[in-house]
């Protein structure tokens, strides 16, 4: 390897596993290795013998792990001929497919359920450019529309029904295993439509099958837990929800679009799925932010409010090694932080040495 090896994205470090050639005109921010960290204080706090790390993936260059799969379903998209995208969203696929789309120089259309996306994903979406369309109707009601206007209209749909959506994101799996040298003993995840939790099993199988061609020493593939928010759990309740509803907006979905696929998932990996209220999605979101110094956006919270749920009931044991998927940051939902702190007490004084003094001697 060159002494100095510039990282340009996870197409360029993966290619030997996903679909481009020499010659496709790779679209990257630069996405991916993301840092895997270990937390430190909350298994102290919980009293369990436990390892746990975050992958962080709020890291990515618009915040969230969509940028994983957009990289690559643009990449295609432009590779096709494609000169629009289109994408439903809850928000953070469509600030992903809006900088991508820039970073292409083709047109995003995105189908937003109005009202119902965190501030912080809606200012990004309109700084990158994209035409936002805003409907009076939730997510499952706008991935509908997109699946029919792509027949009457040449948009190339990127949400994770485009199997390239897959092939990017399966590549956290693969930093994952490059990082500990074998796969977790469980991987926790929050779960919307499910693709995400569809492309990790992918990517850790992939790894498994040829264990001796990378740097894993066994072929281990982990549990796989997903975690929903209780009023927008389909696979809880084992049916379509229609009106879901969660403070979690990111995972404010009842049809989930990779319904066969995620009980696939469970199934093979010996998993399961499971709900968490509002109420505990927020606590290990706080947890988290006032413990470790990692601030996630809600959604992504479920992944270790689930973990530590079944941590705490035993199924899963002390000894275990946990990776749990913090999926975006927590900076891109301003409005639930701020309300989250509501008792803080930030002071207001005059700007003077004696007063700074003394606030914080007050304080201390
Ligand atoms: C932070 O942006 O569906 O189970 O339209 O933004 O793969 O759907 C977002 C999903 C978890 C769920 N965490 O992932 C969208 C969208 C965050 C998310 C999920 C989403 P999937």
């Amino acid at each position: 390897m060159a002494a100095h090896t510039r990282y340009t994205g996870l197409i360029e470090h993966y290619r030997d596993r996903l679909p481009v050639s020499d010659s496709t005109r790779l679209i990257s921010l630069g996405e991916g290795n993301t840092p895997l960290i270990q937390l430190h204080n909350i298994p102290k706090l919980i009293g369990k013998d436990v390892t746990i790390y975050v992958k962080f993936e709020g890291l990515n260059p618009t915040g969230s792990f969509k940028d994983r799969g957009m990289t690559m379903a643009v990449t295609k998209a432009v590779e096709a001929g494609s000169q629009a995208i289109i994408c439903a969203s809850t928000g953070n696929t469509s600030a992903a497919a809006a900088a991508y789309a820039v970073r292409a120089g083709i047109k995003a259309f995105v189908l937003i359920p109005e009202g119902k996306i965190a501030l912080g994903k809606l200012a990004q979406t309109l700084m990158y450019g994209a035409q936002i369309i805003q409907i009076n109707g939730n997510f499952d009601a706008g991935m509908s529309l997109v699946k029919q206007v792509a027949d009457h209209a040449p948009v190339t749909i990127v949400n994770s029904i485009n199997p390239y959506r897959l092939e990017g994101q399966k590549t956290a799996a693969f930093e994952i295993v490059d990082e500990l040298g074998t796969a977790p003993d469980y991987h926790c995840l929050p779960v919307g439509n499910a693709g995400n939790i569809t492309a990790y099993w992918k990517g850790y199988s992939e790894y498994a099958t040829d264990s001796a061609t990378h740097k894993a020493v066994t072929n281990k593939r982990p549990v796989m837990c997903g975690y929903q928010a209780a009023g927008a759990a389909p696979f809880v309740v084992g049916k379509m929800v229609d009106n879901p509803e969660t403070i979690a907006t990111a995972i404010r979905i009842g049809h989930p679009q990779s319904w066969d696929l995620a009980w696939k998932v469970q199934d093979e990996s010996k998993g399961w799925f499971d709900s968490q209220t509002d109420e505990q999605i927020l606590v290990a979101q706080k947890m988290l932010s006032q413990h470790e110094g990692i601030f996630c956006e809600p959604a992504s919270a479920a992944s270790l409010s689930g973990a530590l749920q079944d941590i705490a009931s035993g199924k899963i044991p002390e000894g275990s090694t946990i990776v749990c998927t913090l999926t975006g940051n927590g900076i891109k939902d301003p409005d639930i932080a701020i309300a989250q702190c509501k008792d803080a007490h930030p002071v207001t004084i005059d700007a003077s040495l004696d007063a700074v003094k003394r606030a914080i001697l007050d304080n201390m």
